[in-house]
């Protein structure tokens, strides 16, 4: 028996930072983060940039989100532990962390191919996927295609599927190559 190469999985990564980090700020950060993920597999693509309002918790500063998809012959597990690893070495310090608060540096696995799982440690897809907008607008910018495998919609629909209410809906969401000054996002 000769052994076969391992088959590559496709994962979907959400980036997100609010705190300046031992790499610098939330920009450089995700910089250092997407670089250091290389270890793991290939990033066949990446977002954009962008600002966004913070959610959950008002009185923080405004985070930077990014997406990427990742070619990987790791497992959801591994990949996992590698993604909480790369989190630490910029700073994060789970134990203390305010729920929905800052951070230096947020790495959600998202999407694990067409995988469904729930563990105490993992849920693919990720929870909060279909109802946030700092992670649907980046994603979609890179693979509005890719489908949901609960719910059986693509990105793209999910996105526009967000109620136009609620704390994900109308954030301000703005390309960080384009921060020129915006009118108000906010409705109502
Ligand atoms: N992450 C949070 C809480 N709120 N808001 C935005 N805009 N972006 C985030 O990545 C984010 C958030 C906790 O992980
Ligand atoms: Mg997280
Ligand atoms: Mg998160």
């Amino acid at each position: 028996m000769t052994s076969q190469p391992p088959i590559p999985h496709l994962a979907a990564v959400g980036l997100g930072a609010n705190l300046p980090s031992p790499a610098g700020s939330p920009r450089q950060t995700l910089l250092a983060a997407i670089a250091d993920l290389s270890a793991a597999g290939t990033a066949v693509s990446q977002s954009p940039f962008y600002r966004t309002e913070p959610v959950g918790l008002a009185n923080q500063p405004p985070f930077v989100n990014a997406a990427l998809l990742l070619q990987t012959a790791l497992g959801p597990e591994p990949l996992l532990r590698f993604l909480l690893d790369i989190e630490q070495r910029y700073g994060r310090t789970r134990a203390h962390d305010i729920p929905k608060g800052p951070r230096t540096l947020d790495l959600d696995l998202l999407l694990f191919d067409d995988l469904v799982l729930s563990t105490p440690d993992l849920v693919l897809p990720h929870p909060a996927l279909a109802h946030r907008r700092f992670v649907l607008e980046p994603l979609s910018q890179i693979a509005p295609h890719l489908r949901h495998p609960v719910l059986g919609k693509t990105i793209a629909e999910l996105l526009t599927d967000l109620p136009d209410e609620g704390p994900n809906s109308r954030i301000s969401v703005v390309p960080l190559d384009n921060l020129q000054p915006q009118p108000p996002v906010r409705h109502g």
